[in-house]
């Protein structure tokens, strides 16, 4: 519009705009300005706090360029574009990834150290964004990073938690939890956007009328809306100008409070929906693995899904393209359950305000529609209350009874007179009071659905979902096996690799075709590549043992082989058995002559990770490894050939630390109930070796770098049942280097055994559901082969090399391709094309 009445303006536009490459000078031109203006300090009373800030924000003006660009860029072609929807997005820190894909990362680093600062430190200044659990709010986020950089037209969609995953301390060797309340400074990572407003309402009623053609209509009239504010997080891809979007709801009252109320002097009152209102997206739910039926939680889970769809939907509205090409132009993918009343949203759009027909809506919403699953487990689940449901949303509630029906009439036609298979099928369950079955509502709402391992694939096929598979056929369900993104992974996490990586292969292409790495398998036998090689490890290990001392005061020997399993703290994840095995090795070092010691391999065993805050044997795992630390560590007889370490607070900056300086990492789940893991492939990429169970993507990973590469023990999935039937109904013996485990922490050793005995009952009265005593030999064993094979140093640097060769297929580009060849049916926009395009038009 300015160019009509003023073609000059332009030009001037153009000259001041945010420059995109800029060098040093325009950074520090920009820095000081944003120290003076932005943060109203200067040159005298400027900290690392403020440095960080300054360039955040520098950074964050070019983002903006970025993103605006990409959004012009995907308004004029109009692309099918896809939507993440996740209740989680662990994304860590922003400020060195930014600055990586940006390719900013040299000539910020040389301008802040002229200025006075080290890069590092800054960088360090940076709180995490921990908007999530563990594994899927990960994914999600390493997700986002690879649609960003294949250039796909793409939006995630979440929650703006107020407090993200709780902070962990220790008392005691006990966890404690304390408020993450990570907004306390400005985050400059995220654009309020506080024009886009969607009123999202609970409750009301329903009523019918009749339309103009004579049918039968439903209206639902909800009661006092909130609105949920979007705030946007930009997200730039490596190597492409193209940046994308993640909408992020914060709710609020749409009153302030109530005058009435206010007037009576009942000040509570008045301003009681206001925090009602705001409680929606105030915290993030802690537990991983776990459903918890709270209300609060199925209020977020609507507050989300009502205020994406309606943004989503506006924006179709906009290409003014008929209702029926909604598919078309829209593929929503549900990060588990978590968003499946999406599903019941859409459809209720389309009926009720669209005035579709039922059949026609249906055949949108499930050509739509795709769901991953995540976990197999009973306890995981999600499952709601109908009366709960049927107060909050009244309508919906109908429209899940209507699907029902119709998805069971369908099921009746194909196999008349098998109510077994009905009852199965349901999305309802038939209990009192009933219950929606959400993975269920999300099948039938779905076109596709996908485990995120081959293992899980298969099993979701032939156990929870079997039923599902016989009615709709093979095709529906699929496999997308999960990646990591390697920009931060390998090269943020481990810059020194990287580099040595860059150099043997001449750039840096593998960092966008992760399959590159299979050239470094002919270094594999050149010594002075093998030297560089173990060298860098060991300056990672050096990086993590100073960071040990630092968090715990514990030192440790960087020479050691370091040993690791961080990862939520879950019984299904077995980090009890590993403490046990880590008590059997003391047990067996305190026996030994000094010339025996001498002869065997010293480890460090390093643990981290979080408990819901209300898993009582989740924490007394936690107590057990610092109880069990606190003994090892102070006992000089041993000379220093073990030492156990908790790490507090285990998050994304701290595995970045933790991931690149294993030797060997854990991934030891009950064989079938791990459903793929993700910080298995990050420690492989970064030439750690694995002690892994047969489970999830430990099984590509075998496949993919070889036998002599890795160390596998334990049970197979397909024998897991008959084991647990074993230990509930023939009193299974115990193994005896188990019991002598159990019976040395009974005895006092450490610390009171009083504390222990619910955790020790999980094996006794508990049955053993997890399967450790019938895993604990072949792990002892498994662990025996690790510390023979870690004394032939060059071996090992040669099974570490081809690890990292090996990972290609690890890569959450690799994976995202997946996803959108053969479930979105979307294709990559190159932003910089179509503007450029758009300039010579
Ligand atoms: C699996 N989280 C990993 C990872 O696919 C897998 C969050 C909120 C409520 C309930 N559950 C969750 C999960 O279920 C979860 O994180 N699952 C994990 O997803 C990514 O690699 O094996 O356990």
């Amino acid at each position: 519009e300015i160019a009509k009445w003023n073609p000059k303006a332009l030009d001037l536009w153009e000259k001041f705009a945010v420059p995109e490459n800029d060098d040093k000078e325009s950074f520090q031109s920009s820095f000081v300005r944003h120290v003076t203006s932005t943060l109203a300090r200067s040159v005298y009373n400027i900290d690392n706090f403020s440095a960080y800030q300054a360039t955040a924000h520098t950074v964050r003006d070019r983002l903006i360029k970025r993103w605006n660009d990409t959004q012009q860029a995907h308004a004029e072609v109009g692309p099918k574009r896809v939507y993440y929807l996740s209740l989680e997005f662990l994304l860590g820190r922003s400020l060195d990834n930014a600055l990586l894909n940006l390719g900013l990362k040299e000539s910020y680093g040389e301008g802040v150290e002229d200025l006075g600062f080290r890069m590092e430190d800054v960088l360090d200044q940076e709180v995490d964004a921990a908007l999530g659990n563990g594994g899927l709010g990960r994914l999600a986020a390493c997700y986002m990073d690879s649609l960003a950089t294949l250039d796909y037209p793409a939006w995630g969609y979440g929650l703006r938690y107020t407090y993200g995953i709780f902070q962990q301390r220790l008392n005691d060797g006990f966890q404690v939890e304390f408020p993450d309340y990570w907004l306390n400074f400005d985050n400059p990572w995220e654009l309020p956007r506080l024009d886009v407003v969607i009123d999202i309402y609970f409750g009301g009623s329903v009523s019918k009328y009749t339309d103009n053609n004579g049918r039968v209509r439903a209206i639902w009239e909800g009661g006092e809306p909130i609105q949920a504010v979007a705030y946007d997080v930009p997200i730039p891809g490596y190597g492409t100008k193209n940046c994308i979007n993640i909408r992020l709801w914060s709710s609020k009252p749409k009153r302030k409070f109530d005058l009435k109320h206010f007037n009576e002097g009942q000040y509570e009152k008045a301003v009681q929906a206001q925090m009602e209102a705001e409680n929606i997206t105030a915290v993030l739910y802690p537990n991983d693995n776990h459903m918890v039926g709270k209300e609060l939680r199925l209020k977020q889970q609507y507050f989300w899904v009502a205020a994406s769809l309606a943004d989503i939907v506006r924006r179709f509205k906009k290409s003014e393209k008929p209702i029926s090409d909604f598919p078309k132009q829209v593929a929503i993918q549900l990060n588990d359950t978590h968003p499946t009343l999406a599903i019941v949203e859409l459809q209720r759009i389309l009926v009720d305000v669209e005035g579709l027909e039922w059949d026609d809506a249906w055949d949108i919403v499930t050509d739509t529609f795709a769901f991953t699953n995540h976990t197999i487990l009973p306890e995981a689940m999600e499952k709601w209350p109908v009366p709960v449901l049927t107060y909050l949303l009244p309508r919906h509630m109908q429209i899940i009874f209507d699907i029902n029906l119709f998805f069971l009439q369908s099921v009746e036609k194909k196999y008349p007179d098998d109510r077994d298979l009905l009852a199965r099928l349901s999305i309802i369950e038939e209990s009192s009071p009933q219950f929606v079955r959400m993975a269920h509502l999300a099948i039938v709402g779905s076109h596709r659905v996908n485990g995120v391992a081959e293992l899980h694939s298969n099993l979701i096929k032939t156990t929870i979902f079997k039923d599902f598979v016989k009615f709709f056929g093979q095709e529906k369900f699929q496999n997308k096996t999960n990646g990591i993104t390697p920009r931060r992974w390998l090269h943020q996490a481990n810059p020194k690799l990287s580099d040595l990586i860059t150099e043997k292969l001449g750039n840096k292409d593998w960092l966008k075709d992760l399959f590159k790495l299979k050239q470094l398998e002919k270094y594999v036998d050149d010594p002075d590549f093998k030297k560089r090689w173990v060298a860098v490890k060991g300056s990672n290990k050096a990086r993590l043992a100073d960071y040990i001392k630092k968090q715990t005061g514990i030192s440790v020997n960087s020479n050691a082989l370091f040993d690791i399993q961080v990862k939520r703290i879950h019984e299904y994840k077995r980090q009890f058995m590993n403490i046990l095995s880590v008590i059997h090795r003391y047990n067996l070092l305190k026996k030994m002559t000094p010339k025996q010691r001498k002869e065997t391999v010293p480890r460090v065993v390093i643990f981290g990770g979080k408990a819901a805050p209300g898993y009582y044997i989740a924490k007394l795992v936690i107590k057990l490894i610092n109880s069990v630390a606190d003994v090892v560590n102070k006992d000089l007889s041993i000379e220093d050939t073990l030492k156990v370490v908790f790490i507090p607070d285990y998050n994304v900056s701290v595995a970045e630390i933790i991931v690149p300086a294993s030797d060997i990492s854990q991934h030891i789940s009950t064989a079938g109930t791990e459903a793929s893991g993700t910080s298995n492939m990050k420690f492989v990429l970064n030439g750690g070796l694995i002690l892994g169970t047969v489970d999830g993507a430990n099984i590509e990973i075998h496949e993919e770098i070889g036998d002599e590469n890795i160390f596998m023990f334990g049970n197979l999935a397909d024998k897991v049942e008959d084991l647990r039937h074993a230990h509930r109904y023939r009193n299974k013996q115990m193994d005896p280097a188990l019991k002598a485990v159990l019976d040395d922490i009974e005895s006092g050793h450490f610390g009171d055994p009083r504390i222990f005995v619910p955790l020790i009952n999980t094996l006794t009265i508990g049955k053993d559901y997890y399967l450790l005593s019938d895993d604990f030999g072949s792990y002892l064993r498994a662990q025996d082969m690790v510390d023979e094979a870690y004394k032939d140093k060059d071996e090992w640097a040669k099974k570490s090399i081809l690890c990292t060769a090996r990972m290609g297929k690890f890569s959450s580009d690799r994976a995202i391709k997946e996803y959108a060849e053969s479930i979105w049916n979307v294709e990559p926009i190159p932003v910089e094309e179509v503007r450029e395009h758009k300039l010579h038009e």
